[in-house]
């Protein structure tokens, strides 16, 4: 090996090689990335295809006065690599390591914080404007999948450059994958354009003979142009961003550098926009990636030599739980259907795609239209299940409220992912979609302790007449057993796991388990701890509220969600509106803050919401309240051994809080009303 690599701290570093030396950097390249992502995970595919094309970028171009745009940004690590990050490649999507996408804070090569899809042509064509207003001359290229170009933005994107008519690069890797197969026009046009250079090739051989013949030969060439211009426009390579307003170019070989680097050399000083389309392919230089592109998107640790994953020993997930859940459902009920937004194996949509595939539908990723697509579909009396991660159903917030809610229409939202997601980090947090949901007329809102009850939450969806949202965690289930009979839950009803009277956990879906186990932690220390799930966030279960805020000495609402405009809020509004004032109260959740990228277990635990965590501040409110705990009860003074850590409290006075909020008042002033305990 030459270690070309180990050189490279700058792209002014890579543009000292020679042209012939790039096949072996791409080599080394992608060792290292396979020796980083097979202890890390990431995404592998994706990476392994953009060698070539990267490295031609850098060489080209003069990053960062040049603006590179990953869309998605999961695939800019070969970027990462070429620009300075090398030595912590290492840390790459550990906590306090390098991001999985790029990010603005990490680097001054990265333009633009990303890792949803279909962004960045929008930011690019915006950083030409600023150019062209600032007077500068630097060049912007966005570079973006086949896949992501199925986005609708991406096409509002193209069509505002069009018509600026502004000095940009789009180029178009196109890898004829999503994360799964890509679907739809888009995928079919592109493919197109590439037969039609076969047939290009055919034509010009054909157009060689007709020449030949002695005398007529030029003529009869001409004619069968016009014929063939005439009946195939669909092989005029690219036409449809020809008709957008750019210059297409293309298609490119996308893993020979030097053909790409000429390529680009003859395009960077053009006048307007230019789409160059570039054919790669996804998992490139490692066998089981090539074969199977869509298993190894993202790649969870594994092993290099056997392309084997390492095995997990974790539960079912809830993906799975979900999956079978809703192929059993689908079994009894004909007009549940299946739609995901170019998620299938994520959300586990592929399953039920096996069983069911007339009743299974990609939309591409594209999930305002998808959200409108189920909407419609549930006029017609289908039963549609929407299954969007919380952080992707904020791209369809209108088509949520505009094409569902206002009209009342029975769909379902499986939202997988809900609350925090680990090493994909700040951009795909689901801590935001109970916020944006409950506000919304009509839908029911929800949330389940365990698989188990989610199970009887998809049920009780189906069977509703009305939209429905059911958020449940990423990863593993707690392992409990499945009831044989899926059965529909009264909506707006809770559960008391367990009676107390000191604290009341108000624990919101799979926050009930840490909150059970901070409340032995409490109930050590001779505490009387009540836990609760309450199940629903929307309609909320107002006896349950309004027995413990009689009957606790305080209320502490737990959930892995912002604390502003979550469970915490809605049953602070619940007080409100029944008029229970006094009612001492604290909400645990995440703060006003970005939470970023690693380990889940390390993210839980600095924002307090594991079991210790929850304990420790439910302790110092409760000390802070009513003193601390009489020595005669208390049996153990220290509940994590980790000292005084907790963040800094909601205050009315609009102090900033880190993670969780207190409120209290007056005495309670309300009747109490009865509960089972179950
Ligand atoms: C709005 C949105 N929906 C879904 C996703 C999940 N997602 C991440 S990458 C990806 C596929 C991207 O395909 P493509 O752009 O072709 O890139 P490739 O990985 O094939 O190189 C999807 C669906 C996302 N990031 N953003």
């Amino acid at each position: 090996m030459n270690n070309f690599l180990d050189k490279i701290n700058s792209p002014d570093d890579l543009k000292k090689l020679r042209l012939e030396d790039l096949p072996l950097l791409a080599e080394e390249i992608r060792d290292q990335l396979l020796k980083t992502i097979s202890k890390t995970g990431g995404h592998l595919g994706s990476n392994m295809g953009i060698v070539e094309l990267t490295i031609a970028l850098h060489y080209v171009f003069d990053s960062p006065t040049d603006k590179f745009v990953f869309d998605v940004g999961h695939q800019s690590y070969v970027h990462k690599l070429l620009t300075g990050r090398r030595d912590r490649f290492d840390t790459l999507r550990q906590y306090q390591g390098l991001c999985g996408f790029t990010r603005r804070e990490e680097s001054k090569h990265d333009h633009w914080n990303c890792g949803h899809g279909g962004t960045s042509i929008s930011a690019a064509i915006a950083f030409a404007t600023a150019r062209d207003l600032k007077k500068a001359d630097n060049k912007v290229i966005a570079i973006i999948g086949d896949g992501s170009m199925t986005a609708g933005m991406a096409f509002e994107g193209l069509n505002h450059t069009g018509h600026l008519k502004s000095d940009m690069i789009v180029i178009l890797n196109d890898n004829e994958m999503s994360i799964a197969e890509n679907i739809g026009g888009m995928a079919a046009h592109l493919s197109k354009i590439m037969t039609g250079q076969v047939m290009t090739k055919i034509k010009e051989e054909i157009d060689e003979l007709l020449l030949a013949i002695p005398g007529i030969g030029k003529e009869i060439s001409k004619y069968a142009h016009k014929i063939d211009e005439a009946i195939t426009g669909i092989f005029i390579p690219g036409r449809i961003f020809e008709d957008l307003g750019f210059r297409y170019v293309g298609p490119i070989e996308g893993h020979d550098s030097k053909v790409l680097i000429e390529v680009l050399e003859s395009v960077k000083d053009l006048k307007g926009p230019t789409l160059i389309h570039v054919i790669t392919k996804k998992g490139k230089g490692y066998k089981a990636a090539e074969d199977d592109a869509g298993a190894w998107h993202g790649a969870s640790p594994f092993d290099i030599a056997k392309g084997e994953f390492h095995k997990k020993t974790a539960h079912p997930s809830y993906t799975n739980v979900f999956a079978q859940a809703l192929i059993d459902l689908a079994k009894v009920d004909e007009k549940i259907i299946g739609i995901t937004a170019a998620m299938p194996d994520g959300t586990g949509i592929s399953k039920f795609g096996k069983v069911f595939p007339e009743r299974t539908f990609d939309v591409g990723m594209a999930e305002q239209h998808g959200v409108a697509f189920a909407g419609a579909l549930s006029i017609e009396g289908f039963r549609p299940v929407a299954a969007i991660y919380s952080t992707f159903l904020q791209r369809a917030y209108d088509q949520v409220v505009h094409d569902i809610c206002l009209m009342n229409l029975s769909v379902v939202f499986a939202m997988d992912r809900a609350g925090l997601v680990g090493e994909d980090g700040a951009t795909h947090q689901g801590l935001y979609d109970i916020a944006y949901l409950r506000t919304l007329p009509n839908i029911i809102v929800m949330a389940p302790k365990d698989e188990n009850e989610m199970r009887h939450m998809l049920k009780t969806c189906v069977e509703h007449d009305g939209p429905t949202a059911l958020r449940y965690p990423r990863g593993a289930g707690l392992g409990v057993p499945l009831d044989e009979e899926m059965k529909c839950l009264e909506i707006g009803k809770g559960e008391v796991v367990k009676d107390g009277s000191d604290i009341a956990f108000f624990a919101y879906g799979h926050m009930v388990k840490p909150a059970e186990d901070a409340a032995g932690l409490l109930e050590e220390m001779g505490l009387s701890v009540a836990v609760i799930n309450p199940r629903f966030v929307k309609p909320m279960d107002v006896g349950l509220v309004t027995r413990y805020a009689h009957s606790a000495k305080c209320l502490i609402t737990v959930e892995e969600h912002s604390v502003r405009g979550g469970f915490g809020s809605a049953l602070l509004e619940t007080l409100h509106e029944n008029e229970l004032s006094g009612v001492k109260v604290k909400c645990i959740g995440v703060g006003d803050e970005v939470v970023e990228h690693g380990n889940s277990a390390i993210i839980r635990k600095n924002l307090k919401l594991d079991k210790e965590g929850i304990a420790e501040t439910a302790l110092e409110f409760y000390q802070k309240l009513f003193g601390t705990i009489p020595a005669a009860t208390q049996k153990k003074s220290d509940i994590s051994g980790r000292g005084n850590g907790s963040g800094e409290e909601f205050q009315p006075n609009g102090k900033k809080s880190r993670q969780n909020s207190e409120v209290d008042g007056p005495a309670v002033n309300k009747p109490t009303e009865g509960q089972t305990v179950v």
